[in-house]
């Protein structure tokens, strides 16, 4: 096992990674911005290396910083997080030229899955089932056109360096076309540096369900089951629950083990999730990620297994503690994202944190990195807090989880708390009746 990881991350993300590498026994090693000398992870990792001014670009993202800071304290792995250079295969490559064990996958798969037609492409070559489409990626308007009338309107150009909706383009017909090309390849080199687009038929009203699965050094690949992400706005998860209330048992049961047998045949290791979009009881591939995800707790909380604990784990080469069936699945998860930003106009709400109470209880886990005095600084993602809860089903886990919403108090700056409150009142979301299309209908509509 590792004696000392340095976490490349800051916030939450870096508290839950410092909380299961010390029950491992691991040093923790943090790193941070000028502007957050005063954070929470830095307070409690065993050292701390400020690596640069606020941006991230100059700090977080600063490549040579980190290893240069996992050198001097002589670090002998470094974790990434979420976000920030976690799907870099440029820095996956780097920390292992340097000597440290990188823990999360290999440079190679993050480069596959991150080139989404690559991702497609050989998943595809694997079995999975993808959305009809281009092989690979387009090569002019032409093509596209052509292409389109053979799957038939509408169509959805996405990007091949992209992912979480960026230079991502319906396109209702051929008239369309031109003009949406243009626009969605701008777009994607604008944010990728990369204007390649790929083509798929368009589902009109699908459900964003993913799978969490784990492999090891060894060979060996377990699923977590599934999580229901649907609930989301401008790409942007706000509230995931597992299991999924749209599946039924042999649906679970089959989506868990397409996932896990795709990962096994990719030799994939390390904390992963495919995610897929469901519609009319058939599972299409979507993406893979290639890192630990911003809901796992909600899988924790249903198996009781700590998938941070188990990535370190595998990283250092450990086998696989488990077996598949001995992930046993209990009761129901909900995670509400707590962001600092307006409840009605969604603007940023950075600032002073005056009063602060997170909910607690039974079935209750408020995993945060922010405390009453502390200043949220306007640099970084609006994410403050996740607030979890467990019940023993569906009904138990919402009563509990607007009993805690209604017991937070986060005062001082904006949240979306209220917001929260209205979505899991709904009698929709409570009928688990939603799609990805729902929150966004919801919102215009004035939920
Ligand atoms: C789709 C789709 C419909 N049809 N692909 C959104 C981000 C990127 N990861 C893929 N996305 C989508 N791909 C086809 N062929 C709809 C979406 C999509 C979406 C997916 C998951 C969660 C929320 C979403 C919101 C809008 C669009």
């Amino acid at each position: 096992m590792f004696d000392k990881v340095l976490i490349a991350n800051r916030g939450e993300t870096a508290l839950r990674i410092h909380r299961a590498c010390r029950e491992l026994g691991i040093k923790t090693v943090a790193v941070h911005s000028t502007a957050d000398s005063d954070a929470m992870h830095v307070r409690l990792a065993d050292e701390s290396v400020c690596i640069g001014p606020p941006a991230s670009r100059d700090s977080y993202l600063n490549m040579a910083a980190l290893i240069s800071a996992a050198e001097i304290t002589g670090a002998d792995a470094i974790h990434p997080g979420i976000g920030f250079l976690s799907e870099n295969v440029q820095f996956a490559e780097m920390v292992e030229e340097h000597g440290f064990e990188f823990i999360g996958p290999t440079a190679e798969h993050i480069r596959i899955m991150g080139d989404k037609a690559m991702a497609k492409k050989t998943v595809a070559g694997l079995g999975m089932p993808v959305i009809q489409g281009s092989d690979g990626g387009l090569p002019d308007v032409a093509a596209a056109k052509k292409l389109a009338d053979k799957i038939g309107y509408p169509v959805l150009l996405k990007a091949i360096a992209g992912g979480g909706g960026k230079g991502m383009k319906a396109v209702q017909n051929v008239s369309e076309m031109e003009e949406a090309y243009g626009l969605a390849s701008g777009e994607a080199k604008a944010a990728f540096g990369n204007g390649e687009l790929y083509m798929e038929q368009f589902l009109a009203n699908p459900r964003h369900i993913e799978v969490q699965l784990l492999g090891d050094k060894h060979g060996n690949v377990v699923h977590f089951g599934e999580r229901d992400c649907s609930i989301q706005r401008r790409h942007q998860k706000v509230v995931e629950e597992a299991p999924s209330p749209a599946l039924n048992a042999e649906e679970r049961i089959h989506v868990g083990k397409l996932a896990a047998r795709t990962a096994k045949l990719l030799g994939y290791r390390g904390l992963g999730t495919i995610e897929f979009l469901y519609e009319n009881g058939k599972f299409f591939f979507m993406e893979m990620n290639t890192r630990l995800q911003i809901e796992h707790p909600i899988t924790e909380m249903i198996t009781g297994v700590d998938l941070v604990r188990e990535q370190i784990r595998v990283a250092s080469g450990a086998p696989l503690s488990f077996k598949q069936e001995d992930i046993k699945f209990n009761g129901h998860s909900i995670e509400c994202r707590i962001n600092a930003e307006d409840p009605d106009t969604f603007a940023p709400s950075p600032g002073k944190i005056t009063d602060f109470h997170p909910a607690g209880g039974l079935g209750v886990r408020f995993d945060s990195a922010v405390y009453a005095g502390y200043k949220v600084p306007p640099h970084y993602d609006s994410m403050i807090a996740k607030l979890i809860v467990h019940g023993a089903n569906r009904n138990d886990c919402l009563l509990r989880l607007r009993r805690a919403l209604e017991e937070t108090v986060i005062d001082g700056i904006k949240t979306n708390l209220p917001l929260h409150l209205r979505i899991i009142r709904d009698p929709e979301f409570v009928d688990g009746n939603y799609t990805i299309k729902w929150l966004e209908e919801k919102l215009s509509e004035g939920l």
